[in-house]
Parts: C-alpha cells; sequence; structure tokens
C-alpha cells in the first residue's frame, strides 16, 4: 500500500469524515421521549468556525510546560474527560471552549460528572466506543458505557449548557482513516479522545495546534499532568491503537519538528484550507 504524503492524508481525512452528532430526528432517539433534550442542531452548525483553536491533550509532560498562555491566546482550546485548568493554569491555560468527554468519564463514581464544577465550562461534547457497524439502535442497546441515562440526568441538572453526542459513524470513520493508511491490521478498537478531538476541530478550524500529543523534550512516564500515575501505556497506547495515530498525526503536522521537541506541539490546517 502506498504511503499517502502530508497533503494526500489531510485531503483523505477531509472527504471520508464527517462530524455528526446525534439530533432528536435521528432512529431509534426520535420516538424516546428524551430525544427532545438532544440539541436540534448539529455541533458544527451551532459552534465556530474559529480562526485558530488548540487541543490540549492530557500527558504528563505538559506538566511545567509554561505553555498556558500560549494554549489561551486560541480562539478556541478543547480539553479532555477530567482534565483540569485550576492550579494548572502556567502550564495548560484557563480556556476550554470545548470538552470532549468518554462514556466512562461520565459514568465513574471517581469524576463525579453530573456534580463537579470541572465539567461546566464551555460546551460538553460525549462519545463511546460503538460497535464497529455505527448502527445507532444496536449501538443504544448495548452502549460500553451508559451514556444515554448520564446524559438525560446530566441535561436536567445543567439544562443551559450545551451537550452533544458524537455520531458513532464518525469514531469509526477516523478509525478507517488510521487502517488504510499502516500496513499492519490494527486493533479495532475507537481512536483514543485525542485524535477524535483533533479530528473535530479541524473541522471547525482555520488551524489547530495540538499539544503534547506527539511528545516533546519534556516526554515522561507521567500519565496526566493532574495526576500523580505513572503508566508508559498513557502515551503509547493499550485499548486505543494510540501509536498509529500519533504516526498519522505527524505525518500531517505542517509545522516544524524542532516545534514538538521544544513545545510538543503540531500545527495542522483547518479542513476548510484544504484544496483537494
Ligand atoms: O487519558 P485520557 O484518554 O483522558 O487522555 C486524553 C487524551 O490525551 C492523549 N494522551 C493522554 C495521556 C498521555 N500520556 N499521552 C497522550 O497522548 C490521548 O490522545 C488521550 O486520548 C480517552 O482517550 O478518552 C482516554 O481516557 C482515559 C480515561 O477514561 C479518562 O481519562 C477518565 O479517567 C482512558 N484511561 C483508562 O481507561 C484507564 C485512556 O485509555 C484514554
Amino acid at each position: 500500500r502506498p504511503k499517502l504524503s502530508g497533503p494526500k492524508l489531510l485531503c483523505q481525512l477531509k472527504d471520508n469524515i464527517e462530524v455528526a452528532t446525534l439530533t432528536p430526528d435521528l432512529e431509534p432517539f426520535s420516538s424516546l421521549p428524551w430525544a427532545a433534550q438532544l440539541p436540534t442542531k448539529p455541533l458544527t452548525s451551532d459552534l465556530g468556525p474559529y480562526r485558530s483553536c488548540a487541543v490540549v491533550s492530557s500527558a504528563g509532560s505538559l506538566r511545567y510546560s509554561g505553555l498556558g498562555k500560549e494554549i489561551d491566546s486560541h480562539d478556541a482550546v478543547l480539553r479532555f474527560n477530567a482534565a483540569p485548568t485550576t492550579g494548572y493554569e502556567k502550564d495548560v491555560g484557563s480556556k476550554t471552549t470545548i470538552r470532549l468527554i468518554n462514556s466512562q468519564v461520565m459514568a465513574s463514581d471517581d469524576h463525579r460528572f453530573l456534580s463537579s464544577s470541572l465539567y461546566s465550562s464551555g460546551a460538553l461534547v460525549a462519545w463511546d466506543p460503538a460497535p464497529f457497524s455505527a448502527d445507532l439502535t444496536q449501538w443504544y442497546n448495548r452502549t460500553d458505557y451508559p451514556i444515554f441515562t448520564q446524559y438525560q440526568r446530566y441535561r436536567r441538572l445543567h439544562p443551559m449548557q450545551p451537550f452533544y453526542i458524537l455520531h458513532p459513524r464518525f469514531e469509526w470513520q477516523v478509525w478507517q482513516r488510521i487502517q488504510d493508511n499502516m500496513a499492519e491490521p490494527i486493533q479495532k478498537n475507537p481512536p483514543s479522545s485525542g485524535l477524535l478531538g483533533t479530528v473535530l476541530m479541524m473541522s471547525m478550524c482555520e488551524v489547530v495546534h495540538v499539544y503534547e500529543f506527539l511528545p516533546s523534550r519534556r516526554k515522561t512516564e507521567l500519565c496526566h499532568y493532574y495526576q500523580r500515575f505513572y503508566d508508559a501505556a498513557c502515551t503509547l497506547g493499550a485499548y486505543h491503537p494510540l501509536l498509529y495515530e500519533k504516526n498519522l498525526v505527524k505525518r500531517m503536522n505542517q509545522g516544524p519538528d524542532r516545534d514538538i521537541y521544544t513545545h510538543g506541539r503540531v500545527t495542522l490546517p483547518g479542513f476548510g484550507q484544504l484544496n483537494c
């Protein structure tokens, strides 16, 4: 299989991936009473477009990075799961425009999803590892974690906060781009939140800077910048095809390699900027 160059790879992503979110008109939700809690319009028609965007990985290598001011200077900032800003502003900034959360965060007691103020700034976007078919009814009947019951509870408690659920087709479209660009078969698990969030921002921003997804010289086994827990698998992957995701992002990077080394920073064009 020929290895696509950066520009070709970017166009392939643009042409084959659609950032879709659940709307009340979709089966099987349309026949359920709580469908009215779903946003009537998809995420990409409510939010953006933005000029510059930052995607902040949760990697331990962000600790002592001093990147906070740079991150906050973007028009929109995307963060993941339970990653806090309070107490870490110097390294990760304090602006949160979008928080992408997996269904495990929504369901586990440790994360206090329904009550913690950590989740209250910006728009929330949730996803769940759905069956490969991406069939909504099949998924609805066996989600990985109880994403829908938690969604309904959260919406009742915080009705004014924008809250979207990603269509499972999106995660598998991104997965397919990874697989089609790798020589060997990769595990049939969805991509990490990191890559999903990066592609999401590429569809809404003119330029996307991703921080510490490709590790800088600060590379560490510290899993998250906000926790004293060490595991190299956080950076290299286990369940998620993380190493393959990073390979793909490295190939699409339009910034200098030096930026990765010093800032853990990758520069990606928004899909709207591409002439495919
Ligand atoms: O760890 P997690 O990811 O929340 O991190 C968000 C994204 O940052 C990138 N990352 C993180 C740490 C690191 N050392 N290097 C990195 O590159 C990854 O791209 C990652 O996606 C997830 O993807 O949703 C994930 O969520 C956690 C966990 O569910 C949440 O943090 C809530 O506790 C998963 N951990 C476990 O299941 C134990 C993780 O595998 C993936």
